[in-house]
Order: C-alpha cells, then sequence, then structure tokens
C-alpha cells in the first residue's frame, strides 16, 4: 500500500515508484528500479541516525572553514548569480567515520546487492551541502562522467541519501523516467550531458523526501536539479557502488577529478 501523502507527491496515482519499504518485498523494490530507473525508499534511515549524519556535516564544515581540508576533495559550483559557492566533499568517507560506517550499513547492502546483482564495491562517495542559490545541475546522465564500459552500466547504481527534507524549492532533483535504457543524445556544447529535446515527452518525478529517506537511481537515468530556494541547505549524501572490486576504476575516476580541480584552480 503506497501512503496517500507519497502519492500526492508522485506524478501517477498507480507509479510504484516512490514506495513505503515497510511491507514491500526486494524484488517489488528491485522491479520498480528495473522499470523506472529510480526507486525511492521512505525513511530507510532512522532520525538518531540522521542527526548522527548532520552532526558529521557540521564537523566537516567546522573543519573546511579551518583550512583542516586538502582542497583536492572540495568542489565549488556557481549560484544563480554566477558566484562560485562550496558544494561539496568528494569523496568524502575517508575524513567522515560516520559517513563510512554508513557505507557499510547491512540494510543499505543488501538493497544494493539486489539492485546490482553482486557484491557491492563503493566506487564513489560524496556529500553535497547544496546551500542557498546553488543554481544546480543541468540534465545529464551519470554514466559519461564516470567512464564505465558498456557491460558495468547496468550494473552501478548511486544511492542518494536524504539528510535534510528535499523538495523542488530546497534545489530538488528531477528525475526521468524510463530513460535508462540507453545513453541518452547530448546537446551541442556538452558532450557529457542530455539533450533536453531527447526526454522531452518522458515522465518525470520531482523528488520530495523526508530526512533518512533515500533515492536508488541507475546510472543512465537523466537527472538534474534546480536552484536552492529554501533559505537552508539541502545536504545529502551519494553512494554509487558496483559490483566486484572497482578499485582501479574508482582510483582513475579520481585521479582524474583531482586533474579537473588543478586545471580549474
Ligand atoms: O544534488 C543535486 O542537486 C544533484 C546532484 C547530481 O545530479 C549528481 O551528483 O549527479
Amino acid at each position: 500500500m503506497v501512503a496517500a501523502s507519497v502519492i500526492a507527491m508522485s506524478t501517477t496515482r498507480d507509479n510504484p515508484l516512490h514506495i513505503d519499504r515497510t511491507g514491500k518485498s526486494a524484488e517489488e523494490i528491485e522491479r520498480a528500479y528495473r522499470d523506472f530507473g529510480v526507486v525511492a525508499l521512505r525513511d530507510f534511515f532512522s532520525p538518531s541516525r540522521v542527526a548522527i549524519l548532520s552532526e558529521q556535516c557540521d564537523l566537516l564544515l567546522a573543519k573546511l572553514k579551518a583550512g583542516e581540508i586538502d582542497s583536492a576533495r572540495i568542489a565549488y559550483r556557481p549560484t544563480t548569480a554566477g558566484v562560485k559557492i562550496f558544494e561539496r566533499f568528494d569523496p568524502v568517507c575517508d575524513i567522515a567515520p560516520a559517513f563510512e560506517e554508513l557505507t557499510r550499513d547491512p540494510a543499505l547492502l543488501a538493497l544494493v546487492r539486489d539492485l546490482i546483482g553482486g557484491e557491492p564495491f563503493l566506487f564513489m562517495d560524496k556529500v553535497i551541502y547544496k546551500f542557498e542559490d546553488d543554481r544546480g545541475y543541468g540534465l545529464h546522465q551519470d554514466y559519461p562522467y564516470y567512464k564505465l564500459t558498456d557491460e558495468q552500466k547496468d550494473s552501478v547504481v548511486t544511492i542518494a541519501i536524504a539528510i535534510d527534507s528535499v523538495s523542488s524549492e530546497a534545489g530538488g532533483i528531477r528525475f526521468y523516467l524510463k530513460c535508462h535504457d540507453r545513453v541518452q543524445p547530448a546537446p551541442e556544447n556538452d558532450p557529457k550531458d542530455v539533450d533536453p529535446e531527447a526526454v522531452a515527452s518522458a515522465e518525470v518525478w520531482d523528488a520530495e523526501l523526508t530526512p533518512g529517506s533515500l533515492v536508488a537511481f541507475h546510472t543512465l537515468t537523466p537527472h538534474g536539479s534546480g536552484p536552492n530556494k529554501a533559505g537552508r541547505p539541502r545536504r545529502m549524501l551519494y553512494f554509487t557502488y558496483m559490483p566486484g572490486n572497482a578499485r582501479d576504476l574508482r582510483h582513475a575516476y579520481y585521479q582524474a577529478r583531482i586533474q579537473d580541480q588543478r586545471l580549474k584552480s
């Protein structure tokens, strides 16, 4: 049974996309993920766990302000006025014990195992703070950014965990449903992104999440986000998993990111 408040947020009433984990079988969750390319599970983590994650965010921010964090893991984005603003730590788990512990949470790993069909390896981990006026992300699929092989594309999942509540006003994420069967055409000047025209007829889902809820989305699911107009940060964790040992791939991904950071600074 889908909760009434959730139905109101969904694009269609029969859409099992945004579901309450209680009473849902692993098969139902996996089917929703396979069909739509995204599935949201409400209140996956308890309020006390969320409080620990929130404290971890505050601690990291205090370290950032004290100049104690290596610049290679700090990323900025533009505000709506085009000013550079701090956005995320990427990677983060090696400097954040509460996040690292969460990546090994048994319920989370069981979910990921079901979705990727193998033993999860943490390929990418980051925390996005999305402060007020952060402009958000253009429409994209993660796949071209991760430099994966064609065989890997169906077995990579990102788990986005809400630490604060997420809504369109707070720079929430829009997911384009049932578009994860291919690499979508890119616009002329952004070869890694998705041309909005290519998915214009797709049904969309604007994520509305309570703290502790999560969204699992396929590496080919087009998504983007708007500016944060909520007058508060909108903090989310992103863990990307793939099966097997992807240590070299993870290393190559982060080496390339560090190189990019150096070129930008
Ligand atoms: O957190 C957001 O607003 C979007 C993040 C996103 O799209 C990404 O990291 O791929």
